[in-house]
């Protein structure tokens, strides 16, 4: 071997031998509870109280415990259900604004063990925490800050009250993956017997971080979900839309639950300080619980995809309230829905067309981190550039001319959430042309464009706030148009 060649081939094996360091994380990261909550993507919320029973939205928190009386009571159907829809957790409201507890809390009276249901030996948190593990979901809770029953609300020993009651909940009954503090606060109710207007301020009264630190301890792998965190946000809407430019990150410090805050929720802030992602809170029915005169109002199948491109789509969770009839199981209708709804989402996203396709990149930073990282379908493995390349190109070879009208986008957010702006183009009749723009991506975007013979598509990072960092792009082709 000559000499010239005999350093052109050493100086290769050096190159390709030399470990080449991934990008270092950027901004606030996703702890391990939020990257496996990420994971959940579409879970159900329970809906069940009293008012289940006396067509209420809100009870007044002086509703009779023997009303309370499921005839049919069915945790089992209800996971089974959640389960076939291809749901992973369910979320129950273990208290409501009314105050009745669906388990026989000792710390009061206002319960399911005051009831006729199973002559008050029932208890429906260990009931439905059963069927989720039989089902392999996830079980979280849904505990109201505002009580309306309780004669000592406003006052310091509500706080005592209502820390016990997560205590139970937190202690009884295994793992618990989603702890929910709703913010809504009407101001009037029984409490106790005096009818009245109490008003609380949300910013003082509840003292969340003392209540933080019970959940970290009894549950540390739980995320708490508010307004304002700390884990997961609201994203400033009931009705299914999340932003199109959604941020993971939110500067709390300022917020807390019940505050004026739904203008900054849906987008989150490019420069916060927290991981905090948002969570797209949403019913299958006009109302949160049960109502007969809503039987005919359930969403579609057709309308359950749309939520689910806005939400899951838009870079948040979706978590669909399925409110259990008065016989104590998932309505007809609902079911009928929810499972119709899991078949068009299959046909959607039948095959990935991206999968196993070569991948041309403009910028690249090595050998772990090659372009084709973004079509193996492994979401631990990622394509990086540079690190001081913030805009570069992405091309996927299809092989052959195919249609194609749906992509789905993830970076690897375990070290950030970074891409500002990405575009997708298609070359057609060997010109590149325009499919879509768009923002942020974080955890998951799913975009539809028009139905497009192409072979190759080019995904533009067009602005990141360091080097992107990108784990899976998919391509399908969804039926019909
Ligand atoms: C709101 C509550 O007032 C509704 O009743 C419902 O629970 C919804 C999920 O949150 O703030």
């Amino acid at each position: 071997m000559n000499k010239v060649l005999l350093l052109a081939v050493l100086a290769y094996l050096t190159a390709s031998c030399t470990e080449v360091a991934p990008p270092e994380p950027f901004g606030a990261l996703p702890s391990e509870r939020q990257l496996a909550w990420h994971e959940m993507e579409y879970y159900m919320f329970v809906h069940f109280t009293v008012n289940t029973f006396t067509d209420k939205e809100w009870g007044y928190g002086d509703e009779k415990p023997e009303i309370f009386n499921p005839t049919e009571l069915d945790c089992t159907q209800w996971a089974r259900i959640a389960s076939e829809a291809g749901m992973k957790g369910i979320i129950i409201t273990a208290k409501h604004h009314d105050g009745f507890c669906l388990w026989p809390s000792k710390l009061t009276e206002h319960s399911v063990k005051n009831s006729p249901w199973k002559d008050g030996q029932g208890d429906i948190i260990m009931e439905l925490h059963r069927a989720c593990d039989d089902y392999g979901l996830k079980m979280g809770v849904y505990l109201s800050p505002w009580d309306r029953n309780s004669a000592v609300y406003g006052t310091p020993e509500y706080l005592t009250y209502y820390r016990g009651q997560l205590t139970e909940l937190l202690t009884n009954y295994g793992d618990i993956f989603e702890v929910w503090f709703d913010g809504a606060n009407g101001g009037d109710g029984y409490y106790g017997g005096a009818r009245e207007t109490r008003r609380i301020d949300n910013k003082t009264y509840y003292d969340w971080l003392f209540t933080h630190v019970i959940v970290r301890e009894l549950q540390p792998d739980a995320v708490m979900f508010s307004d304002a965190g700390p884990d997961v946000r609201w994203v400033g809407n009931e009705s299914g839309m999340g932003s199109l430019t959604n941020w993971c990150l939110l500067n709390r410090d300022e917020m807390y639950p019940g505050g004026d805050f739904a203008a900054i929720l849906g987008e989150g802030h490019e420069d916060g300080k927290y991981w905090v992602p948002a969570e797209v809170d949403v019913s299958i029915r006009p109302g949160w619980f049960w109502h007969e005169s809503q039987n005919s109002q359930v969403r579609s199948p057709e309308n359950l995809l749309e939520l689910y491109y806005s939400s899951v789509g838009r870079n948040s969770n979706l978590l669909l309230n399925v409110p259990p009839d008065r016989r104590g199981l998932l309505h007809e209708k609902d079911v009928e829905s929810l499972i119709a709804f899991r078949e068009l989402r299959e046909k959607e996203f039948e095959l990935d067309l991206a999968k196993g396709m070569k991948v041309l990149a403009s910028d690249s930073r090595g050998k772990d981190f090659r372009p084709s990282n973004v079509t193996d379908g492994n979401p631990g493995s990622y394509w990086a550039a540079k690190d001081d390349v913030t805009r570069a190109e992405l091309i996927i070879d299809l092989g052959s001319e195919t249609e194609v009208n749906r992509i789905i986008l993830q970076e690897y957010i375990k070290l950030g959430q970074r891409v500002k702006g990405f575009k997708v183009e298609a070359l057609v009749n060997g010109i590149w042309s325009p499919l879509l723009e768009g923002t942020t991506i974080g955890y998951k975007v799913i975009r539809k464009f028009p139905v497009t013979l192409t072979s190759k598509i080019k995904v533009t990072i067009t602005g990141s706030k360091a080097c992107p960092v990108i784990s899976n792009i998919e391509l399908y082709r969804a039926p019909g148009e």
